[in-house]
């Protein structure tokens, strides 16, 4: 399943869909408590009829705030059942998720992540995108933005609940813009590329579109997991399916580096230890909190590690990929630079 033609797949075009990841059982247990907690609730039924898409987060189901061993404070409950919470390390995407997290080369982790902290990557966050089966009588429907920057050092599994057949839209990417060489021929296009990028009933490619640089529509079966990394420009097409979409992104990140804010409660008494050790914050970061978010509820987020650097080596990795961003202060920088840090 994750051999290096797999390999050679996921550095070549930033994704790759690793067939049949869940089983039945699996999927019906994903799929009824969806039923029950997601598709039943009314709210949702009511937005369901609105053109936009339905977003919510598998962590903020219920909220309920406690705190881990280093003071940090963590948002949220539940993650809805075994079955969701046998996601966090499923047993096929582990050692993958070890391996683009945890090797440099691939550009996710650090050059100088010292390799004893290399395999504990950490689930950063999480989203869960929800589409009624669209109707001749239904509006348009806009789809998303591309996003995605070769300098980003996080991936993403993408599981469908439900088929994905051709043309009916969802998870798409312009194939190959992980790396900078590519991603320049999209900056090259001018205009509104982000916008502009995918031919549907409610939307249209630029006309000028390098043709070295393709959208590509990401078909997959119910139990498949498209594993893209974050680097690639990626977006929501819209959709045009008669059943409905249902897809869980699980975010994963590198030791020491965050993205987002908030944290799951690692309190829980059902998660395995292996679960929680993949939720819990690191002690000490490679990169620093975002300077638009209060950090003061999880103090161990500005806690660096003694060996943080103010850029990645970029020797050590695979030919055309880039360094992951290290996010610090100036104050930081100019630290380290003197010899402080
Ligand atoms: O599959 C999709 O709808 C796109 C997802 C997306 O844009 C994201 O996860 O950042």
């Amino acid at each position: 399943m994750w051999d290096d033609k797999t390999r050679e797949t996921f550095a070549r075009q930033g994704y790759v869909v690793i067939p049949d990841v869940l089983d039945q059982d699996q999927l019906d247990e994903l799929n009824k408590v969806y039923d029950q907690h997601i598709v039943e609730q009314k709210d949702l039924q009511a937005r369901a009829n609105t053109e936009n898409r339905i977003r919510f987060s598998v962590r903020g189901r219920e909220s309920q705030e406690t705190t881990d061993r280093y003071g940090n404070t963590y948002w949220g409950r539940r993650l809805w059942s075994k079955a969701y919470r046998d996601l966090i390390d499923n047993e096929t995407m582990h050692p993958i998720l070890e391996e683009v997290l945890g090797d440099p080369a691939w550009g996710h982790a650090p050059a100088h992540l010292p390799k004893e902290l290399r395999p504990q990557f950490r689930l950063d966050h999480d989203n869960v995108h929800y589409k009624p089966g669209r109707k001749q009588t239904d509006g348009d429907d806009p789809g998303g933005t591309l996003h995605g920057n070769p300098t980003a050092w996080h991936i993403t599994c993408v599981y469908e609940l439900k088929n994905v057949g051709p043309g009916e839209g969802g998870f798409g990417c312009v194939v190959g813009t992980h790396k900078p060489e590519n991603e320049q021929k999209l900056l090259d296009i001018g205009d509104d590329w982000k916008s502009n990028w995918v031919n549907t009933e409610w939307t249209s490619q630029l006309s000028n579109w390098d043709k070295d640089v393709p959208v590509h529509r990401v078909e997959a079966k119910a139990g498949d997991c498209i594993l893209f990394t974050e680097k690639l420009k990626h977006g929501t097409i819209p959709w045009s399916g008669t059943g409905e979409r249902r897809t869980l992104f699980y975010k994963y990140v590198p030791y020491g580096m965050h993205h987002g804010d908030v944290a799951y409660d690692t309190n829980d008494p059902e998660l395995t230890r292996r679960q929680k050790s993949i939720l819990e914050f690191s002690p000490n970061w490679f990169n620093e909190p975002r300077e638009d978010k209060d950090y003061s509820g999880n103090p161990a987020l500005t806690q660096l590690h003694p060996d943080v650097r103010i850029e990645s080596d970029t020797s050590v990795l695979m030919p055309g990929m880039s360094a992951p961003r290290i996010r610090l202060s100036d104050e930081t920088k100019a630290k380290l630079l003197n010899g402080a840090g």
